[in-house]
């Protein structure tokens, strides 16, 4: 007998990828880390009901005592954003989860490699993590950098948080060979604002041209994901004035108290929720749904390759 398999996937999904139909992976850091109750519940299902009515098989994906699980039921979603007791697990912690029985949210890093293992190409997440403040002394660098340098993916995200050295992480971004795509805008976006200061080189207009660079780098065999990076709307994005006195504060208050290690995005975006009056907490919600909305066209474009008429166009 073939032992267990290390991942679970739900039938749903499993189906839908071996039919070529559309399907996008979400994370569930954002639900047991990044959004605080029990609006990172409601925001986790209605991404996954935003998908169905789009005709996308949504596939969130996280840890329920101890297995990797892609597809979770609402029930599991509903329990891992309702208690203290979840982790918070990157790439090195899932042997540990696996072996210790945890349950928690799997970060961008994680979440890739059980959605690539999965077969599932097509990923949305909030903002990636990258190369924090000061980083040239603490090293601290999201692993989500490295995992998306060697997972064929394509990541839906608002660029990088604004809490992070956005420059630097560009940097990285190219060195690790990550294509970086601006939707719409020759801007790289910055998480609450759709302007980071920094530019982006490449762009593309439609999910479908998203799309032919993903199948362009299929065709080449390349192993690095596309990072598309899709700026909040115009009318969401949080006030300059209020983001940078928050985000000042933000840095202030996690230097104060010592916070290091994987603590510190969830310390920083807990602060800035509370200091912005839950501003920032819609600006996060919204920019979610419009990422995931994002990655449900990009999905259904690839699976509509070899089909006479790909979605938008005229039959
Ligand atoms: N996007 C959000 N909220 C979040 C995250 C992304 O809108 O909380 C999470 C992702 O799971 C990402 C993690 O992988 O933040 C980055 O954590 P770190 O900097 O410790 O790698
Ligand atoms: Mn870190």
């Amino acid at each position: 007998m073939p032992a267990a398999p290390a991942v679970a996937v739900s039938d749903d999904v499993r189906e839908a990828v071996a039919a070529g139909r559309p399907v996008v992976a979400l994370e569930t850091t954002i639900i047991t880390h990044g959004l605080p109750r029990p609006r990172n519940v409601t925001t986790a299902l209605d991404a996954e009901q935003l998908l169905r009515d789009a005709g996308v098989v949504p596939a969130t994906i996280g840890v329920v005592g101890g297995r990797p699980t892609v597809g979770l039921t609402g029930e599991e979603i509903e329990r891992l954003g309702s208690t203290d007791a979840v982790h918070k697990i990157g790439t090195r912690d899932l042997p540990v989860a696996m072996a210790q029985g945890w349950s928690g949210g799997t970060t961008v890093a994680a979440t890739a490699l059980l959605a690539h293992r999965a077969g599932v190409g097509v990923f949305a997440t909030g903002g990636l993590g990258g190369v924090h403040r000061g980083a040239a002394t603490t090293f601290d660098e999201s692993a989500d950098l490295v995992a998306l340098a060697g997972l064929p993916v394509l990541v839906v995200s608002a660029g990088v948080k604004s809490i992070l050295d956005v420059g630097a992480t560009l940097e990285r971004l190219e060195t690790l060979g990550v294509t970086v795509l601006g939707y719409r805008t020759a801007v790289f976006p910055g998480f609450y604002v759709r302007d980071s200061g920094f530019g982006v080189t490449d762009r593309v207009e439609t999910p479908a041209e998203a799309a032919a660079v993903v199948r362009a780098r299929d065709a080449l065999g390349l192993r690095s994901a596309v990072l598309l990076a899709n700026p909040v709307d115009a009318a969401e994005e949080l006030d300059d004035e209020v983001h940078r006195a928050v985000l000042d504060g933000a840095l202030a208050d996690a230097e104060t108290h010592g916070v290091r290690g994987k603590d510190t995005t969830p310390h920083l975006l807990d602060h800035l929720h509370r200091a912005s009056e839950g501003r920032s907490l819609e600006v996060n919600v919204a920019l979610y749904r419009a990422n995931v909305a994002l990655g449900g066209e990009v999905a259904r474009s690839l699976a509509f390759v070899g089909e006479l008429h790909p979605p938008g166009t005229a039959t």
